[in-house]
């Protein structure tokens, strides 16, 4: 298995498309072949929510998104669920403070594959990064509909209190990102910015993904 080294891992999360099959009212498969070809670096598989799948159709859709993902080198990270994220050879599993904890999903995942953590402050982000975290995830920047037990908004300042305490493993936020308020949250020190609503609810997807992906290269103001 692939090593993630720290370089990699803070490419990978440049981009990085969170979804489930209850965030789109198209099929996934064909929202992530859109959202790949407009740029984005990562795919996180999170099915979650009223209506989500569960049990056969779940993993059967996992393996669907997981082969898409191989086909194009974009790496594949399960949300909570280490076992699922072993079963279809996920490249990282990620795992929120209330899921299990990291230090066991390190154990049990090995040092092959990415582990990300949620953290809302720089205890947090440290405690993550002493269990092997090999990336942290912060937010919400801003208000979101995409996630029904949020925590409270922290802003881009969410992200630099984390580096000014001196957090160097690579930081992605998340939580009502869009084409406009990118830039503020890479400004503040991230490496990247995870989203669910601006490109899986886009009407354009591969368009939406482009716009992002080229604000959070630097390319667009
Ligand atoms: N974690 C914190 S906010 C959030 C998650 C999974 C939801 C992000 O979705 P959106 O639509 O990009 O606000
Ligand atoms: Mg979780």
């Amino acid at each position: 298995m692939r090593a993630w080294d720290t370089e990699a891992v803070r490419c990978a999360l440049r981009l990085y498309l969170v979804m489930g099959s209850v965030n789109t009212t198209r099929d996934p498969v064909e929202v992530l072949h859109q959202a790949i070809a407009g740029g984005i670096t990562m795919f996180q598989f999170r099915e979650k929510g009223t209506g989500a799948l569960a049990g056969e159709a779940r993993v059967a859709l996992a393996w669907r998104l997981r082969k898409v993902c191989s086909q194009h080198r974009v790496p594949f990270i399960v949300n909570d669920d280490m076992e699922l994220a072993v079963q279809v050879e996920a490249d990282g599993v990620h795992v929120g403070q209330g899921d299990a904890d990291a230090a066991l999903v390190r154990a049990r995942i090995g040092e092959g594959r990415m582990l990300g953590v949620s953290a809302h402050s720089a205890l947090e982000a440290r405690r993550a990064v002493q269990a092997g975290a090999s990336y942290v995830g912060v937010g919400p920047m801003y208000p979101t509909r995409s996630k029904a037990d949020a925590h409270a908004v922290l802003g881009p300042a969410g992200v630099a209190e984390l580096r000014a305490a001196g957090i160097a493993v690579p930081v992605v936020g998340i939580g009502g990102i869009a084409p406009d308020t990118a830039a503020a949250v890479m400004a503040a020190g991230a490496d990247g910015v995870a989203v669910i609503s601006a490109i899986a609810g886009a009407a354009d997807v591969r368009a939406a993904a482009a716009q992002l992906a080229a604000i959070v290269s630097g390319e667009q103001a």
